[in-house]
């Protein structure tokens, strides 16, 4: 269902009601889903999204918010967007390279270096370049890009992880994409695809031998109940990005607009503050609850996984300086 046909349900159900124009008549329905759990800062920031557009556009906007996957699964997001379904998410780079293959630069592991370097890339001239690709190819647009913290492994039971040679055999969860479980195949491990869902259950089964995901995540979906050993590679500084279907966008006013924007905007201050600050303390914490904490041989992991991705298809259609321009920004 689109948005106009909604609101034309909408003012239906109102005149059934006696014939008076219901308030929510006029308010644009803005449907969020995400695989987020509720205690993660990527949940919690739509919340800020909510309350920032209640307050800048009172009674203009109905904000729904769906969590844990409720209302589209993983990956599913950007296909219900494009096709009137679902207004908001928060957009993977994976997920975008399915069909923008020249963003699959930004699924490489150890290419952006921190949380810092990544809001300059996406705020700059590289990520305006790269937003127009989506906006073209997915009819969608980002609007805020969120850092999602750096990818950690994190497994079952402790074992010594030195170099990517030391994954071999593990079974390695990842999100069920070509792009995540090429990631997964670059360290070293046997990818074995899952829905974030399911990690849960299946490191305490032991179908899985391992998760990566950034620390906050960990806490948040309780992983570290289920496991023993977080091994600090730091292979990928994840952004997620706020994207909006362009229908919605178009039917905006330019004031709403803006005012959408700006709340996708602290949405996304709140999620990358809170994440960088609690990245810096979780160590500690996991430590706390009995897990090993344990740092490999970067310099041997940064090399595999580079040269991985280099003598992939994928860097093939990497733009011709892309990589280089990256690593200039400062
Ligand atoms: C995951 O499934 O491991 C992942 O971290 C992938 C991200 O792109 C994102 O979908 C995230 O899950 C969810 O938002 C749950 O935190």
């Amino acid at each position: 269902m689109n948005r106009r046909s909604l609101l034309g349900a909408t003012a239906a159900a109102a005149l059934t009601a006696g014939g008076l124009p219901a308030l929510a008549q006029s308010k644009t329905v803005l449907r969020i889903s995400t695989p987020a759990v509720p205690d993660d800062w990527h949940a919690k920031m739509w919340t800020v999204f909510k309350d920032t557009l209640e307050k800048s556009a009172p009674g203009e906007f109905d904000v729904q918010i769906n969590l844990n996957a409720s209302l589209f699964k993983q990956g599913a997001e950007p296909t219900a967007m494009a096709r009137g379904n679902l207004e908001l998410t928060t957009v993977s780079a994976q997920d975008i390279a399915k069909q923008v293959p020249e963003f699959s630069i930004f699924t490489a592991g150890y290419i952006v270096r921190d949380p810092a370097q990544q809001q300059k890339i996406f705020n700059g001239p590289i990520g305006a370049e790269m937003f127009k690709l989506v906006a073209d190819k997915m009819d969608i647009t980002p609007l805020a890009t969120c850092y999602y913290g750096t990818r950690q492994l994190n497994l079952r039971e402790v074992r010594s992880v030195k170099t990517p040679a030391d994954l071999k055999g593990v079974k390695l969860r990842m999100p069920g994409s070509k792009e995540w479980l090429f990631l997964g195949e670059a360290l070293g491990a046997t990818p074995t695809p899952l829905a974030f869902g399911e990690v849960y259950l299946g490191l305490k089964s032991g179908t899985i031998d391992g998760q990566d995901n950034p620390l906050p995540t960990v806490r948040a979906a309780k992983f570290y109940e289920v496991t023993k050993q977080i091994v600090l590679t730091s292979h990928l500084v994840d952004g997620l990005f706020i994207a909006i279907a362009n229908k919605t966008l178009a039917a905006l006013s330019p004031v709403q607009r803006q005012k959408v924007l700006a709340a996708a905007q602290a949405a996304s201050h709140y999620n990358n503050d809170n994440r960088i600050k609690e990245e810096a303390e979780l160590v500690a914490f996991f430590k706390k609850e009995g897990l090993q904490v344990s740092t490999p041989d970067l310099d041997a992991f940064h090399k595999t996984v580079q040269a991985a991705y280099q003598n992939s298809d994928y860097a093939k259609v990497w733009p011709k300086g892309l990589l280089d321009r990256i690593n200039a920004t400062k």
